[in-house]
């Protein structure tokens, strides 16, 4: 169990941020979310009618603010489904858009989990992350076991045909595609996948070109993770994208993961994200978390909260980033326990939808960045 903070500590902590505030923005900007945030967490099935959400804090800085979605839960677990559409502007389908859902047998599409997705979304005003169309991982078993005795020829086929008739089932609503994810090593080589085994490297340019055929209007991003650091995947990545976009390609964005664990420290990710935005490409936080080992120590949990607002800081200080999705909502259903035994605690509230102490950090970010002079956004 993780001994991260109740929401009452995390209370204390806002009050002292609202004397800091207040020395360096106009008091009146921060005083009408602080006030409404003393409601506190909504309880499930009660509409929400606080101004301190983080989807209107974000709003005010011209920012989405969005969450991986177990669409499992949607409309079965009140507090899961509510905290969903109180809290976020853009929500991504943490599996059920993955290759292995939508075509588990060849030709037999299973859209109905996505587009209980996207109507949720379009309920709640929310925009819809795509995520995602060509990966390694979450293959149907028919295309694995086939793999190795297609010819170039019929894989790239079967890929152009997987791209055009999902991304042509959600045309008009789906606000930014992740057309390819985690296509390199972290040593900046490409990764040995079916993909690259078969096709090279001409696999990515032709991904985005059938995913632009079938929704001009979709933003196209490459995603990756560990890219919010400086280095060899990072310059790799850059490298692909500058020569993407010299071929005429049609990519729009770069996604940064952002899976972050207090072991590793703070990325330079305001640096990275701005580099790829010089490029002319919009950018974006996509998969959110910090993880640490359990139960969470008072300095694991300080490490943890300058993370989480050290991430929102920078995508709010470079202009192209356009939103900040958060991988799933509570420690309960993160991908992380199973993943990284003895690790966990890594998003805003607990396993009870508890609001944890991060959850007040993002607020606060938000609020300082909503009244800063000098903000970029
Ligand atoms: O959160 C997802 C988890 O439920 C799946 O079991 C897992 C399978 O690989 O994928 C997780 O999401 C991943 C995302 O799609 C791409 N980046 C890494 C994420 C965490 O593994």
């Amino acid at each position: 169990m993780s001994s991260a903070p109740s929401p009452a500590p995390a209370r204390r902590r806002r009050r002292r941020a609202i004397a800091f505030g207040a020395g360096i923005v106009a008091v009146g900007v921060v005083a009408a979310p602080l006030a409404a945030s003393a409601h506190g967490h909504q309880p499930p099935g009660h509409p929400s009618t606080q101004d301190d959400t983080l989807r209107s804090l974000a709003a005010s800085s011209g920012l989405r603010i969005g969450a991986a979605i177990n669409t499992d839960k949607l409309g079965t677990d009140d507090a899961y489904t509510t905290i969903a559409a109180d809290q976020f502007s853009t929500v991504s389908p943490e599996n059920v858009m993955k290759w292995d859902t939508i075509e588990p047998t060849q030709g037999t599409y299973n859209f109905a989990p996505a587009d209980k997705l996207v109507a949720f979304a379009q309920q709640n005003g929310q925009l819809v992350r795509g995520h995602t169309l060509v990966w390694h991982n979450q293959l149907p078993s028919w295309l694995t076991a086939e793999a190795a005795s297609l010819s170039a020829d019929q894989l790239r086929a079967i890929l152009k045909k997987h791209i055009q008739t999902e991304v042509s089932h959600f045309k008009g609503k789906i606000w930014q595609w992740d057309v390819v994810n985690e296509a390199f090593n972290d040593d900046g080589t490409p990764r040995d996948d079916i993909w690259s085994q078969k096709l090279g490297d001409g696999y990515i340019a032709d991904a985005f070109r059938w995913a632009h055929q079938a929704d001009p209007k979709a933003k196209l991003f490459y995603n990756d993770y560990n890219i919010e650091y400086t280095g060899a995947k990072s310059d790799a990545v850059y490298a692909m994208v500058k020569k993407l976009q010299a071929q005429g390609v049609p990519i729009d964005g770069v996604g940064f993961q952002d899976h972050l664990d207090t072991q590793y420290g703070t990325p330079n990710l305001q640096e990275t994200m701005q580099k790829f935005a010089d490029l002319g490409l919009d950018t974006a936080v996509t998969e959110a978390d910090v993880r640490t080992t359990l139960p969470v120590t008072a300095v694991e949990q300080t490490a943890q909260n300058s993370m989480w607002s050290q991430s929102l800081a920078a995508c709010l200080l470079v202009k192209r980033c356009i939103s900040f999705t958060i991988w799933g909502i509570d420690d309960g259903s993160s991908w992380v326990p199973s993943t990284f035994p003895g690790e966990g605690a890594a998003l805003l509230w607990d396993d009870q939808y508890q609001p944890k102490a991060q959850f007040s950090v993002l607020q606060q970010t938000l609020e300082l960045a909503a009244g800063a002079p000098h903000r970029t956004r």
